[in-house]
């Protein structure tokens, strides 16, 4: 039995979704206009008002809206309603100078879990199941959103967040948890150990819903083989809510986009240009049915293609691609966001010079960040025991900054090789793209 199911939604017709999106849109930008000073001012210096949007034929005369205006306007500058009616905050994973805060207000919340909800009934989940949920609870929005998901589908859900494998596995064994909700690179290594201790027998798991980073679909096969269940991708970004933006289906050819309550366009990401079905650009959302932080044509940086071609599951929504890419630098290790620019700034703390590479591989299925950083003549000087402090000191620091160990290499002076143009800093052998 389908608990949650919405087919008058998840299956409406074209013309019908297309009256929502006109309708919202056009009430959201009233919203947003009267409410929040930062949003008139971008529409004032375009020139556009409300009143000149009447359908999403207009959506093109409103400004994008990138994650710097979100950080300039941190941390109420975006907030659309009173603070006594936002109810909660979750941020990105990225740190100092970067984070990113969104607000919800109880009606968010709601739609929210709705949005998780479809993604998990559409991994065949029901009020039946046992959804295991080690996605990272607290500011992440990966916890929070299936956790919510999974309440409004009925499952018994277990707030497990990330991390003590041991008991991850020793509930999933116990409790017979059907449904996995964790980060890709998390379901290959809780596989992997699965297989190593010969409990494939042991669980009862038959449904994956991963996503927070990009996987392949040697990744999906691999998982789904050690695992023996179905696995299925889920895409969201905290800024538009977090997990549940879109989804996969049974038929598994990209992901279903929530278009009641979010509309998605395809821009040349150099000319902000928009594209049409089928071409590969900069995916943008605008968020119809917000309350707190409804954001509008908010530049994700993802890179996919949109398809409005039938699918064999009935629903009618756009789908989109796995992102191909991001058109900026931030690296996504472990599920968390990870800038250059964070890294060089503890470098540069600690009286390094600005040279160094950034190295992410994956070993076993686990993502491996490596910073190799040059040494000043004098730092090359020290004994091999200082320069261990050193590593030591310098890892700590990155900990610190990003959240996540990365292996220190600390090379000879003028190893690093100069670039006369755009300094190359990252080399991303995961081959995830
Ligand atoms: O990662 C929300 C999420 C949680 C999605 C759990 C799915 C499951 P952020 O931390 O704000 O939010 O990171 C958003 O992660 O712009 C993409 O670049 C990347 N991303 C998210 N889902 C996928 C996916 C969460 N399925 C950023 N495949 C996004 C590839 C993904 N990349």
């Amino acid at each position: 039995m389908e608990h949650y199911y919405q087919p008058e939604i998840e299956c409406a017709s074209r013309e019908q979704i297309r009256a929502w999106q006109d309708e919202r849109l056009v009430k959201q930008v009233h919203h947003v206009y009267k409410n929040v000073p930062y949003y008139r001012n971008l529409m004032d210096k375009k020139g556009v008002t409300p009143d000149d949007i009447h359908s999403v034929d207009d959506l093109h005369k409103l400004p994008f809206l990138t994650k710097d205006d979100l950080r300039e306007a941190y941390p109420y500058g975006l907030l659309a309603v009173p603070l006594k009616d936002a109810v909660r905050i979750q941020s990105t994973s990225g740190t100092t100078g970067r984070r990113v805060v969104a607000f919800y207000t109880q009606h968010d919340i709601d739609l929210w879990d709705e949005c998780c909800a479809r993604a998990i009934v559409a991994a065949g989940g029901t009020n039946e199941d046992v959804v295991h949920v080690c996605y990272g609870y607290g500011l992440f929005t990966g916890g929070p959103g299936l956790n919510g998901g999974s309440h409004k589908v009925g499952s018994l859900t277990l707030p497990m967040s990330s991390g003590n494998t041991d008991r991850q596995i020793q509930f999933m064994c116990d409790l017979g948890s059907t449904i996995l909700c964790c980060t890709p690179s998390y379901a290959a290594y809780l596989a992997e150990t699965i297989c190593e201790r010969g409990l494939q027998d042991k669980i009862k798991l038959k449904a994956g819903i991963f996503g927070a980073e990009a996987w392949t679909q040697e990744m999906r096969r691999d998982i789904e083989e050690k695992l023996g269940i179905k696995a299925y991708d889920i895409y969201g970004l905290t800024e538009i809510s977090g997990p549940g933006v879109s989804f996969e289906c049974s038929e598994q050819t990209g992901m279903h986009i929530n278009e009641d309550h979010f509309i998605a366009e395809i821009i040349d990401p150099a000319t902000g240009e928009v594209l049409p079905d089928g071409e590969k650009g900069e995916l943008v959302f605008t968020s119809i049915t917000k309350e707190a932080f409804p954001l509008l044509r908010y530049r994700t940086k993802d890179i996919c293609v949109l398809s409005h071609e039938k699918c064999s599951c009935g629903r009618t929504h756009v789908k989109m691609t796995k992102p191909m890419g991001r058109s900026d630098d931030m690296l996504i290790v472990k599920g968390v966001n990870v800038f250059p620019s964070q890294i060089e700034t503890v470098l540069l703390n600690k009286g390094y010079p600005a040279n160094y590479q950034i190295i992410v591989t994956r070993v076993n299925n686990s993502d491996v960040l490596e910073v190799q950083v040059e040494m000043t003549p004098e730092m090359f000087s020290d004994t091999v025991s200082a320069m261990d402090v050193r590593a030591k000191e310098l890892r700590d620091a990155l900990k610190s900054m990003l959240g996540i160990y990365a292996k220190i290499t600390l090379v000879a002076p003028k190893t690093i090789t100069r670039s006369e143009g755009k300094a190359v800093r990252i080399i991303d052998k995961r081959n995830l793209y």
